[in-house]
């Protein structure tokens, strides 16, 4: 019998990791590296994170694109038929990376690190007051994969923890607001404001002048959801009048950015260059057989996207 084939269009030396995966876990499956033409071409599954120019007419049968990352807003979705599912990355070690980057980043913030580092720089030994973990709200914009836990691991340091998502959500000891109706209710009780949404037509350009005027003065900003989230401008504009105080970014708008860019120069402001997290082959590899028997079998495919709501 022939079996289903799955190109593979990604690093090559995470590849080797695949096919390792695919050759002793999945030998009724055949994991075929991506070529335009042939045996990769024809076939109903594709893996990839920059997926091939003009997919649909370059994959004419395929069946479900497997993105390599947890986002997918990157992928010409819109222009694939309808019956082609779009299936996102979820793995434990994605989501432990991407706790580790929250606290990480939160703490850096709770602790003043930003402004200690522009002391240091100028020669300056000048102690804060250290504010409890109980007395800093910190608020997650999304609540889904990773924003539940993050906000499980930062609830644990003892921040009183609040999130907000499209739909309600009920969460052992964190507040959850959802919808546009609770957003300012939710922003004017968040002292350090992390974003862990998907980029949509209905988030993108979220954080900006007037989310931040909303914030009661002096919050923090940890971006590591899209730089599509941000409007930089009004960002910039928000630390230099001070009703932010501090922010971690670890995506922008254009990456890499310009070497000039204005926030990488900001004394109050941490980039990391799109680091918060990754997918590891391994997991990944396993998540993609696991779909593609799911399919096969007719079954649904863990993690397909909603394509009418963009994620
Ligand atoms: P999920 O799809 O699991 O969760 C998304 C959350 O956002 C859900 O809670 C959803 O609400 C909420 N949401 C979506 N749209 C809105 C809206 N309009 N208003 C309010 N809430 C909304 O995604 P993940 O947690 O797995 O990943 C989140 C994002 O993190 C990814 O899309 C990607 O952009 C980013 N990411 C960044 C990485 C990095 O290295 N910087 C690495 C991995 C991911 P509901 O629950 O009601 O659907
Ligand atoms: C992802 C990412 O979405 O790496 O997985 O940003």
């Amino acid at each position: 019998m022939t079996r289903p084939v799955i190109a593979y269009k990604s690093d090559p030396v995470r590849g080797a990791v695949w096919h390792d995966i695919f050759a002793r876990e999945a030998p009724d499956l055949r994991l075929v590296d991506w070529t335009p033409d042939g045996e990769a071409a024809a076939a109903p599954y594709l893996v990839a994170w920059t997926p091939p120019p003009d997919l649909a007419r370059a994959m004419p049968r395929l069946q479900a694109l497997f993105c390599i990352g947890a986002g997918i807003d990157h992928l010409p979705v819109h222009e694939l038929p309808q019956t082609v599912q779009v299936v996102r990355m979820v793995d434990p070690n994605l989501t432990a990376s991407m706790v580790e980057y929250v606290v990480m980043a939160v703490l850096a913030l709770h602790r003043d690190l930003p402004f200690y580092r522009t002391e240091q720089a100028a020669g300056r030994w000048t102690p804060r007051p250290v504010r409890p973990a109980t007395e800093r709200r910190i608020g997650l914009m999304g609540l889904g994969v990773l924003g539940q836990a993050a906000a499980r691991a930062l609830s644990g340091f003892g921040f009183p923890v609040r999130g907000w998502s499209a739909s309600p959500k009920s969460l052992d000891g964190i507040e959850t607001f959802a919808g546009d109706a609770t957003l300012s209710h939710f922003l004017s009780g968040t002292d350090i404001l992390i974003c862990l949404l998907p980029l949509t037509p209905a988030t993108r350009g979220l954080l900006n002048r007037d989310l931040f005027a909303r914030l009661p003065s002096g919050a923090g900003l940890v971006n590591a959801g899209r730089g599509g989230h941000a409007v930089e401008a009004d960002l910039l504009a928000a630390l230099d009048s001070g009703q932010l105080s501090g922010a971690i970014l670890d995506v922008l708008a254009t990456e890499p950015p310009p070497a000039d860019h204005p926030l990488l120069a900001h004394p109050r402001v941490v980039v990391t260059p799109h680091v918060a997290s990754a997918t590891q082959p391994a997991g990944a590899a396993r998540q993609v057989i696991q779909g593609v028997r799911a399919h096969l079998r007719g079954e649904p495919i863990a993690h397909a996207i909603d394509r009418s709501q963009g994620y």
